[in-house]
């Protein structure tokens, strides 16, 4: 039988326990909560930016209607739709013979887009042979962006674009929806859209309609039926996890497009296996004192 000194130092055992996994599942909670809710309209997996119909300056040819992009377990998806094919719109006054889709860009910093750009805090996506972007077909970190819109008869400025009568609601998807929020990310200035510069980390896969509507990406749920629909992926493993700011501008800029959201949206195993390790090494704590209580 137990002495009541024993009894109470049990009890006092399990009340530190019980304090012990509160404080575990209280940690849990609190790495699982810590990440802001993120913007974009998720559908069938596929998180959605959708473009104002109408604000690309040069017609249908120049309209961006929406981008979307879905996680998978090692990579990402992404596809738009608009007016411009993959090759871009052949135009003999404009660098390289056409006015194309710009390079895509991640913002994983929280910056506005300038200053992660001076700060090298930027990755770069080129998807699309034809354009103009300054380095090879893939996925770069500490990528600098710079401007090739004049190059390709489009707007020296986000300003100028606006001047020229192409706000409207929706300006630069959801996620930026007008021309105050457009200020507060790119400047009224020169906004890059291809890569200037950056470390290689990964290729691009470009991908057909038929794997993008087998993974499930739906533009007709939101009317955003451009003539012309683009996808690719990229390993995961090549870019940050967290809050992003993905967008991605026409080489002339006469249209852009841009949404957030969050990569590894579900627990990340990190924060599994640390409440794993919190409650593991409590219980082993807690095996030999009650083993000391006993013997
Ligand atoms: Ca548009
Ligand atoms: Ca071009
Ligand atoms: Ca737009």
């Amino acid at each position: 039988m137990l002495e009541w000194k024993t009894l109470k130092a049990i009890h006092k055992l399990m009340r530190t326990q019980a304090f012990g996994l509160t404080a575990a599942i209280a940690l849990l909670a609190v790495s699982m909560s810590a990440k802001p809710a993120s913007a974009g309209t998720l559908y069938q997996d596929w998180n959605y930016g959708i473009d104002a119909f109408n604000d690309g300056s040069g017609g249908s040819q120049y309209e961006i209607k929406g981008m979307a992009i879905k996680e998978t377990s090692d990579s990402i998806w992404v596809a738009l739709t608009g007016g411009t094919s993959l090759a871009g719109n052949s135009d003999s006054q404009a660098l390289g013979g056409s006015i194309g889709w710009g390079d895509l860009f991640f913002n994983f910093s929280g910056k506005n887009y300038q200053t992660a750009n001076s700060a090298g805090d930027l990755f770069g996506i080129r998807f699309a042979a034809a354009n103009d972007s300054k380095v090879s077909l893939g996925v770069y970190q500490n990528a600098k962006a710079v401007s090739v819109a004049t190059q390709n008869r489009g707007y020296g400025s986000l300003e100028q674009y606006y001047n020229s009568g192409y706000e409207q609601t929706n300006t630069l998807g959801t996620d930026i929806a007008n021309k105050a929020a457009a200020y507060d990310y790119f400047s009224k200035g020169e906004v890059g859209n291809v890569i200037s510069s950056g470390n290689k980390v990964g290729e691009v896969d470009i991908l057909s309609m038929a794997q993008l509507q087998g993974a499930g990406l739906n533009f007709n749920h939101f009317s955003a039926n451009g003539s012309q629909t683009v996808g690719f992926k990229f390993n995961k493993s090549s870019v940050k996890s967290g809050n992003y700011t993905a967008s991605l501008f026409l080489e002339c800029l006469n249209d852009g497009v841009t949404v957030k959201g969050d990569l590894h949206s579900v627990p990340e195993p990190s924060a599994l296996s640390g409440f794993g390790f919190v409650a593991g090494a409590l219980l082993l704590s807690n095996r030999r004192k009650f083993r000391k209580v006993l013997s």
